[in-house]
Order: C-alpha cells, then structure tokens, then sequence
C-alpha cells in the first residue's frame, strides 16, 4: 500500500487529498492538511468527496471507446479500440475539412471540469474557430468589462479595512462551497464588513446580509445607475483617484442624473430609502463587489450592468488597493494563449468566424483591439474563450443557414441537451451532424445521440492544473494517484492522439499531460514534482501597480487606451455599443400570440428565473448519485406566497412551465422572493429512465432549457450574451404527473 498525494475534482476547488493505493487501485482517500485550499470546515460542508471511490469503480461510467451501432440514439453500442476510434474520427474530421473548410468541425464545453485548452488547441491547429461553450453567460461579460474598464481583470481583495462587501447576484453558500463562504459566516458574525446581497430570492446568503435588496431581476443596471447618482450628488466618491486616475467622469455623472432614489426604487421594486443606504454604505472606501450568475445571465442587461459595476468602483477609489479590488497579474507560466496556440493560427481563425460583425467584442476584432493594449504590459488572456462562437450562429451553420457548413462536433465534459438554451433546437442540430464524438464518463443524454463516445479519465485518474485561463498569477492542482481505470485516458492524450491523426504531429511535443504541464510551468523555476507536492503556484500581488513608474520614469497607469480607467469607453461607443451604460430589456421567450392563447386557457405570464445553484448537484451530474437523490429528489420551481397565492398553487404541486420553445413541469417551493418570478431548477434529466430516443433520459420532463433560447435578436449586441434570467413563461398548476422513476413516489419535504 501506497499513499499518493492527488485532487478531488467534483468542483472547481481541487481539494488536495492523499490516496490510499494498492496494486494500481484507490482503497481510501483522506483530505490532505498540507496541501491548498485544505479547510476542515469547507471538507465538512462538503457533501460530494466521500463519492470519489463510487465514480472510479462506477457501473455506469464508460470504460472503453464506443461505436454507434444502430441508429443515433438506439443504445445500441460497439467497443472498438482506441486506434479504430480515433483513426476513423480523423479520417472524417480531414475528409470533412476537405469537403467543405477547418471550420466544418465544432467544439462545445462547459464549466471548468478539466482543463479545455488541449482541445482548443486541437481546433486552432485544425483551423476551426467554432468553440462554443459558457464563454458568453459565465465569466466573460466580467472579463470584458474589467478589461474594458481597468485594462486588466481584478478580484476583490476582502481584508479588515474593508468597510463593505456587495454579493451580487451570486449565492456561494450554494454555489461556492468554499473558504469564500467561510470566510463570508464569520465576516457575518464579527459585523464587519457590512455585507449587501442583491438577489430577487432571500438565499442562505442573503439571510446573513446587513442589507438584502430583493432585486426584480435584470433591474440591476439601474440600481447601479442609481447608486452612482447619489454617491456623485452626495459628493461621496473619491475626488483624487477620479481627477487623476478616471476619463469620462463629467459624462458619467451627466449620464446618471436621472436614476435619483425614486426612479430607480420603482423600477426594482425596492425602496428609496434602500437605494440612498447601499449607495452610502457602499461609498465608505475601501469597499468591494463580488458577482456571479444573477448578473452575467440576463441578456441585454449583462453589460451595462457589468459597466455600471466597474464604474462604482472606480469612483469611489476602489481599484488597485488593498481592501477594495487588486488588478491581478499575469501568470509567470505559459499563458494559456499561447497553450491553446489561436495566435499561431490568428488568419484562419479569424476569417472563418463566426461572430464576425456580429458580436463585435466576442470576436476576434475584440480581441485584437484588447491585445493592443494588453501587449504594452506583456498580459495575455485566453483567446478562445473571449473569441467563442455564438451558440446561436454556430446553431445556423449547422441548420444549414450559416455563411459556410458545420458538419461535425466534439463535445468535451458538457452535456447540450441540459444545458445549453433551447433542447429541441440543439438536439435537431446535433442530429443532423454527419460526425459526433463525445468525451464523457458516462453515456449521457448528449453521449446517447454521439456516433463516437470516448472514456475520460477522471478525478484521482488525471492530473489536474488549474490556472483560471491565466488571467492570474495563481495555478493549484496536483498529480494523479492512478493510472486511469480500464481503457480511460486523459482528456490530453486523447486530442494530442487525434491531432497526430490530422497533421498535427509537430505540433504536441508533449507525450504526456504532466509534460505539458512541466513545460508550462518552467518559467517559473517550479518543476511538475515541486509544484504537486505544494498543490500550487501563487505569488504575492501588490496593490497600486498603476503608481509604479514605467520604464521612462511615469507612473504606469492602466493599459486602456487612455492610460485611466475608462468610466466612459470610447471603444464600445466605435462599436456602436453606447459609451456609457445603458440599461436595457428583458429576454421574451414568449410571443404575444403565445401569451393571448394561454392567458385564454387561464395560464399566468410570469418572470423566469433559472438554475439557482443547489448542493449537492452540479448542473447535471451527480444526479445518478442515489444517495443526492434521496435528499433532493425533485426538480423544484420557487414562487412567493403572493404569487402562489396568485396562481392557486401549493407547495407540492405539480406546476408546468411553458414558453414559444416546449414546456417543462417542476414541483412547487414557496420561499421568500421577490413577487411576480418564478425560479425554476436547471440540469434535470433522469439517469434511471434509459438514456436512449425519443425520451433520451427523460430530458423532455423537466429540462428548464427546454424553455429558453439562445438567439441572438433580444440578446447582447456587443458579447452576445442570452439569458437565463430575466425572461418570461407562462405558469400554469397541474399537469401530467411527472413520471420519472420511482422519486415521484417520494414525498418531498418542503419548510
Ligand atoms: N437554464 C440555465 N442553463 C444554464 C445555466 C443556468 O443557470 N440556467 N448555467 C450555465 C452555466 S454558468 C454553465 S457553466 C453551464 C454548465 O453546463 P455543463 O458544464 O454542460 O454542465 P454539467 O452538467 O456540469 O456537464 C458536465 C458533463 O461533463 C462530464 N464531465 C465532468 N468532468 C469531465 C472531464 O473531466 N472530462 C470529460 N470529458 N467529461 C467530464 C460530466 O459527466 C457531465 O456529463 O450550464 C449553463 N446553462
Ligand atoms: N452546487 C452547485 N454549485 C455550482 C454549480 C452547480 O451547478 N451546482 N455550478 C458552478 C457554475 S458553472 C457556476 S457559473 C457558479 C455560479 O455561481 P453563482 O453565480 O453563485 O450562482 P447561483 O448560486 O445560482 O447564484 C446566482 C443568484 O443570482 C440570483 N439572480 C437571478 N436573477 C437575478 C437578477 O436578475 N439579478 C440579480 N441580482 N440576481 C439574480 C439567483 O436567485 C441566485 O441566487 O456555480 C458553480 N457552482
Ligand atoms: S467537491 Fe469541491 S469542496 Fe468538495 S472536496 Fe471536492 S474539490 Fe473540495
Ligand atoms: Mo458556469
């Protein structure tokens, strides 16, 4: 018996754990207290890390290659040789890239599961561009305003000075199961800083705020525009670091004049007096801004709210300090830019965008203006993610509607059919493809519909560097333990063994995951042994950088095109996306003829909100996980008592949601909420049901992505963002029964 230092991988915080080996098997695993981010608390709120061994050995996981043997979606299934599949993947993809161009094949991913940049660099070296994922709704509206704004991204820097903490739009002690949160319940318990949580429902982290503002949602723009406007009327800003260090402060304050207390409490259906006491808690420097989903997801509102934001900070002398924000620092390893080598094929890539005058910051003009400014400072930030293909104009390439075709696609720890916007839309594309291959550990929804389905290694099987796309001079992770189980392989190997296939052969001089690794690291002078041993890579990150002197001797300011930071962004306004923020509209999902024929039939129109995060699921994994499943075993939808009252409904009725796209039924919650929204569950499909057509896993039962849509018309004009908040359905009690398994039969125990 062994011990082996290794990484838990069920959320993106990598716990370091030691693992009990024996004869190339895993026996036990103990949290490691030696190794970053260990923290007894957060391991004992953590529900998920008992489960590593029950994955490894998994009955359900796919332990070899498989072929489709009948028809898409049959279940019928052949195991072939990792040399067939891959052989026969590259014989398609370059016979394909023949027929039409590189940019014939797609890839899609999701949250941060793995390490995504093989596979982008597979696509750069084929010369696709068409990478779609989450770029658009998860972290890069906050990429791109910081950038926009500052020049850089930042990160809060919560210390005893600071006097206030805004949690918008995020609920950590759901998602985030961390030492953020710890650190947040004791923050709580010593009254300092005073925590506001903008939110339309009393989360358990709005629950320890001093100030809750029950946000109508998408409304947050205003309310930001309306927090400017009393900390500029009550002089309450930061004269000095705005006179020295902020452009476009005149037209800002011009620009918000109108949001007083009044305008922007009714249209977010709070008080004024809650508009006057955030702006002036807030204005107490240093102070701080953290956010999350509420506001990266709500269509046109995503940017201006995220502009507004970094507007707020600035004024009040929050950026590059300690206690406020710091402007982070460029990795001292190999950026991920040059791992997943879009610069080496800059030409290709960008002629066969997609988004080209379309999104005109998600794009690969946006990028090259950001590069511009960026290059003065030696910074570099992931291009593949700030460049991703717009779902919906990927979507039309492969409808047939596109300026070229998309034929083919390989689907990386990402399961569409939940969790992409619009089901029937995405699984008629994905039907329609000539070649479909995805990496996942086990055959779900999307993997029924795959010609090819390829075993990925998991936790404790692969090594693991994360590295934030490098926007950051921080990486954590560690080795593996074993060698993958069964046929399994890391998800390098696979796409360095498909590149190889596709004349890729110079290109992947690392045989081996941790070899690549090592290479990335050794700028910093760390070698891939030390850096396992410690589980990370962090330097220190010194507040004021934009006060130290440049090489001629001034102080270097902020790598934005004026050298400040850009309150108003002349940028954007060249892009024809409005200097300042302006507020816009929600995302209809329901035509007014839709919305005529139900209200006749006695339906509801209600706001839709989706996806607020639960433990112990993530999206949707973990709900094979019986034992998740026998304390959460149904798929809610959350509505006031007004609103339930309003409807006829109680807690534990079936209750359907309906919107132009399909429908889906969710049990009813009633919480405390902002009136008038219904909050509906996402990531619900049915492992025990079989995963095959027509119902793929019950996927058409109580899939809220059945309900939205990603199209570009109402989304974000300048990032493209869709939304799966501040949206609309119709609402109706009752239903067909959910028939799902045997959980149905449970009674739920609703508080
Ligand atoms: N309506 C609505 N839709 C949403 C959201 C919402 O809030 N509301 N949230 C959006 C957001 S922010 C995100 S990030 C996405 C998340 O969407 P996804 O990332 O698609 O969600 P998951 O269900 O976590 O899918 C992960 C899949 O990857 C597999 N997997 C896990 N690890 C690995 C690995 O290392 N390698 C491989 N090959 N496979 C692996 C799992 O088995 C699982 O099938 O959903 C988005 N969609
Ligand atoms: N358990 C669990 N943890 C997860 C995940 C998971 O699926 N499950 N997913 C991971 C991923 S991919 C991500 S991106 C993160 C997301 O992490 P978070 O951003 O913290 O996501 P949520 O916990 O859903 O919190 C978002 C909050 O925004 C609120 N909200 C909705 N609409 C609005 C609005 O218009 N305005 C405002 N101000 N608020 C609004 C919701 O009510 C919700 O409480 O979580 C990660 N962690
Ligand atoms: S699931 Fe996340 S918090 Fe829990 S042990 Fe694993 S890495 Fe740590
Ligand atoms: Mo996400």
């Amino acid at each position: 018996m062994e011990t082996r230092k290794t990484n838990c991988h069920f959320c993106g915080y990598l716990c370091g754990f030691d693992a009990q080996v024996e004869d190339g098997r895993i026996v036990g695993i103990a949290p490691d207290p030696t190794r970053y981010p260990y923290d007894e608390q957060v391991l004992a709120g953590c529900q998920r890390w008992p489960m590593n061994l029950d994955v490894l050995d998994g009955t359900d996981r796919v332990n070899y290659p498989l072929k489709r043997a009948g028809e898409r979606g049959s279940g019928q299934w052949e195991r072939i040789s990792w040399d067939q599949a891959l052989d026969e993947i590259a014989d398609a993809l370059c016979q394909l890239r023949t027929q039409h161009n590189s940019g014939v094949v797609a890839s899609l991913i999701g949250g941060p599961h793995t390490s995504f940049w093989p596979l982008h660099r597979f696509m750069s070296l084929f010369g696709s561009p068409n990478n779609a994922g989450i770029g658009q709704i998860c972290w890069n509206p906050r990429i791109w305003s910081d950038t926009l704004a500052f020049g850089w991204t930042i990160e809060p820097d919560i210390t005893d000075e600071t006097q206030c903490l805004i949690v918008w739009g995020t609920n950590p002690a759901e998602s985030d199961n961390s030492l953020f949160w710890r650190s947040l319940l004791r923050m709580h318990k010593a009254g300092h800083p005073k925590i506001v949580v903008i939110d339309p429902r009393l989360t358990k982290t709005a629950r320890i705020a001093d100030i809750w503002v029950p946000m109508k949602p998408g409304a947050d723009c205003i309310f930001a525009l309306g927090l400017l406007h009393v900390i500029i009327e009550e002089e309450l800003y930061d004269e000095d670091f705005v006179s020295r260090w902020c452009a476009g402060f005149e037209e800002l304050a011009c620009h918000v004049k109108p949001y007083d207390p009044q305008t922007v409490a009714e249209a977010c259906g709070i008080s004024a007096d809650m508009v006057t006491r955030v702006a002036r808690m807030f204005a107490r420097s240093p102070s701080t801004i953290i956010t999350g989903r509420g506001i990266d997801q709500i269509g046109e509102n995503v940017l201006p709210t995220h502009r507004a934001r970094t507007a707020l900070l600035a004024i009040c002398g929050n950026i590059d300090r300690p206690g406020g924000s710091l402007l982070l620092q460029t990795s001292d390893f190999t950026s991920e830019l040059d791992l997943e080598c879009t610069l080496k094929a800059w030409d290709v890539l960008s002629r066969l965008s997609l988004n080209a005058g379309q999104t005109p910051l998600q794009s690969y003009e946006g990028y090259a203006h950001l590069k511009e400014s960026m290059d003065r400072d030696g910074r570099r930030l992931p291009a593949r993610y700030l460049t991703s293909a717009h779902p919906d104009l990927l979507l039309k390439a492969m409808e047939g509607t596109g300026p070229y075709p998309v034929r083919a696609a390989i689907v990386e720890a990402t399961n569409p059919l939940v969790t992409y916007a619009d089901t029937h839309r995405v699984l008629k594309a994905l039907l329609g493809l000539d070649l479909l291959v995805v990496l996942d550990y086990y055959i779900t929804p999307t993997a029924a519909i795959a010609d090819y389905v390829l075993p990925s290694a998991g936790a404790m099987e692969r090594a693991t560097f994360q590295a934030h796309g490098g926007v950051a001079n921080f990486a954590y992770g560690g080795a593996k333990a074993v060698e993958p189980y069964h046929e399994r392989r890391s998800d390098y190997e696979i796409f360095r063994d498909l590149g190889m296939r596709c004349g890729q052969a110079d290109q992947w001089p690392d045989a081996t995951f941790e070899a690549a690794c090592e290479r990335a690291l050794a700028p910093t002078g760390l070698d891939w042994e030390g850096y396992c041993q410690m589980g990370m890579y962090a330097m220190p990150n010194p507040p004021f950088k934009h006060k130290q002197p440049d090489d001629a001797g001034n102080p270097a300011g902020f790598a934005t095109p004026s050298g400040k930071v850009e309150l108003a962004s002349s940028y954007l306004e060249g892009l024809g996306g409005g200097a300042l923020p302006y507020p816009g509209k929600g995302y209809a999902l329901c035509s007014q003829e839709f919305v005529e024929e139900k209200e006749g039939e006695g339906w509801q129109h209600l706001t839709l909100i989706t996806g607020g995060r639960r433990q112990p699921y993530n999206a949707s994994m973990y709900l094979n996980h019986p034992p998740f499943r026998a304390q959460r075993p149904l798929p809610l939808a959350e509505v006031s008592q007004a609103t339930a009252c309003a409807l006829g409904a109680r807690a534990g009725d079936v209750i359907t949601l309906a919107t132009d796209a399909g429908t889906a039924r969710f049990i009813v919650d009633i919480i405390t909420m902002v009136d008038g929204v219904i909050h509906a569950d996402y990531g619900w499909w049915h492992p025990e049901l079989p995963v095959q057509m027509p119902d793929l896993g019950g996927i058409f039962e109580s899939n809220v992505n059945v309900l939205t849509r990603c199209s570009l018309d109402g989304a974000e004009p300048m990032i493209g963002t869709w939304a799966y908040n501040d949206m609309d359905c119709m609402v109706k009690v009752g239903g067909e029964k959910l028939t799902f398994g045997a959980d149905i039969q449970r009674k739920a125990s609703f508080a």
